[in-house]
């Protein structure tokens, strides 16, 4: 995860660095060869680190900057992780050095021009037994451990909290299955300030790509399943810190669990390739303390009751399209543009038939069953009311003025 946040410290440093080395090439009038070559590069590796160090910063939780070590650990399991990253290392360098010293050292020791000639016997069993018994015993040596730890990074069983995480194009779905919070169910989303400063080619911040509107609150030193799903096409859920990743895979589910030591923003991203856009689907899990946990879980509950909305109420059309609005903002402006006016495959929606049409069925087939394989995706997920709202939204904005209303009852109606 830390590839992008470094490609993007990478990527900053290289254009300012071809900058600096086009004022360095200029500077022709230093009389010794060797003094003006040692100026050249110290301009150019002052200039290298001054923009990496005012690019971007560590991001605590997350990536840092010129990362090179695994992200420091919050789990028990990613502890693990760690030091088996670090014990294999060794045995691996350790075996390299081993083998290469002697191999150079024989080369050396015994070459031509000093006179060696080579031995004549073709085999040793002597020599198979040891190259067959030590790296056996090595081999056995390093599974074991490994394995431990893979067993105990599977072992879901006896959960505190079970959430399932749900993967679209491109977002992610939270859904509170057991545990202190069950019944919360939301959607994280990129933050869409963050989408604009992409589409704008002008990152900035420490968290760029990473900021969600929803992120994952879970409490502290507690195990935490979870379950992992998608809705379109693979996507893996993965938070390097806790050392998990799963993918999350349409028909199927799969889980994996995490307990964090410690309260604060943790990051991570959709790491299986799903589409144009699967840079943008962040992950960001909040550790609460317990206490904080059941604050946070009691205002959700008091706003999903809020919110629950009641499909049978009639509205008006005003009111309907004031809500459409934001369920529009939230959701269509990415692809379709506030303006409604879409993009390239994206069809316009302010003067399309089919926002037009007074039959209202046809708009709701489409938000509910999505169009053309999905490149216009279903919304299902969305409420009845949120979807009537948006619906009404779109027939009455832009130049569509047809005063029709879409009510939550009719695309309750449509569900089945
Ligand atoms: C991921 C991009 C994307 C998002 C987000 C999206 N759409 Fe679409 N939408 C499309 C594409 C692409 C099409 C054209 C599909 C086709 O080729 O038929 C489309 C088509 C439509 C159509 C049919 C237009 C026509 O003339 O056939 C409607 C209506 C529509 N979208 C409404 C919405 C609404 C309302 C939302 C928000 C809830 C939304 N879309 C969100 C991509 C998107
Ligand atoms: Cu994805």
């Amino acid at each position: 995860m830390s590839g992008g946040k470094q490609g993007l410290a990478w990527f900053a440093c290289s254009v300012s660095s071809t900058e600096s080395w086009n004022l360095v090439k200029t500077m022709k009038n230093f009389s010794n060869p060797l003094l003006s070559l040692l100026s050249r590069v110290g301009i150019f590796v002052g200039a290298w680190a001054a923009t990496a160090a005012y690019a971007v910063n560590d991001l605590p939780g997350g990536p840092a900057v010129n990362q090179l070590n695994l992200p420091p650990a919050v789990t028990k399991i990613a502890e693990e992780q760690h030091w088996l990253h670090w014990f294999m290392m060794i045995i691996c360098t350790v075996i390299f050095v081993a083998v290469f010293a002697v191999m150079f050292y024989s080369i050396w020791k015994h070459r031509k021009s000093v006179g060696h000639k080579s031995a004549t016997f073709t085999e040793s069993i002597t020599v198979e037994v040891i190259w067959t018994a030590v790296p056996f015993v090595i081999v056995i040596m390093m599974a074991l451990p490994a394995t431990k730890v893979l067993v105990a990074s599977k072992d879901t069983t006896n959960a505190d909290l079970t959430i399932k995480a749900t993967g679209y194009q491109w977002k992610w779905g939270y859904d509170y299955i057991k545990g202190e919070g069950e019944g919360l169910s939301y959607i994280s989303t990129l933050d869409s300030s963050h989408r604009a400063m992409s589409n704008a080619g002008k990152p900035e911040g420490d968290n760029y790509l990473l900021k969600v509107d929803n992120p994952l609150v879970v409490p502290v030193g507690q195990k935490v399943r979870v379950i992992t799903t998608a809705n379109d096409v693979i996507h893996a859920f993965a938070v390097p810190a806790f050392g998990i990743k799963q993918d999350a895979i349409p028909g199927f589910v799969r889980d994996t669990w995490f307990r964090a030591d410690k309260t604060g923003d943790f990051y991570g991203q959709c790491q299986e390739l799903c589409g144009k856009e699967h840079a943008y689907m962040p992950i960001h899990v909040k550790v609460l303390s317990a206490q904080d946990y059941s604050v946070w879980v009691d205002a959700e509950k008091k706003k999903l009751a809020a919110k629950a909305d009641d499909p049978a109420k009639v509205w008006a059309l005003d009111d309907l399209a004031k809500r459409g609005e934001k369920v529009y903002a939230a959701n269509c402006a990415a692809c379709h543009q506030a303006t409604g006016k879409g993009a390239g495959p994206i069809k316009a929606l302010d003067g399309a038939a089919v926002v037009l049409d007074a039959d209202h069925a046809k708009q709701i087939a489409v938000l509910l069953n999505g169009q053309n394989n999905g490149s216009m995706p279903a919304w299902k997920q969305l409420s009845d009311t949120e979807i009537a709202a948006v619906i009404t939204y779109t027939k009455n904005n832009w130049s569509n003025k047809t005063g029709q209303i879409v009510q939550p009852a009719e695309v309750l109606a449509a569900r089945k």
